[in-house]
C-alpha cells in the first residue's frame, strides 16, 4: 500500500518507526488534520504510545 497519500487509513502498524510516523503526520496535519489517526492523544507526537 503506498504511503503518503490521504485517503486509505494508515494504522502505526504501517511505518517502521516513530520518526516515519511522524513525518507523515506532520507531512498532512496543516491540510487535513490527522486523517490517520496516529495521534490518539492530541500531544501531535505521533504513535509515540505505539514506538514507546
Ligand atoms: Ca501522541
Amino acid at each position: 500500500m503506498p504511503l503518503g497519500k490521504p485517503g486509505p487509513d494508515v494504522d502505526c502498524t504501517a511505518y517502521n518507526n516513530q520518526g516515519a510516523a511522524q513525518y507523515e503526520y506532520d507531512r498532512w496535519y496543516p491540510t487535513y488534520g490527522d486523517i490517520h489517526r496516529l495521534d490518539h492523544d492530541g500531544d501531535h507526537r505521533a504513535c509515540e504510545e505505539y514506538f514507546g
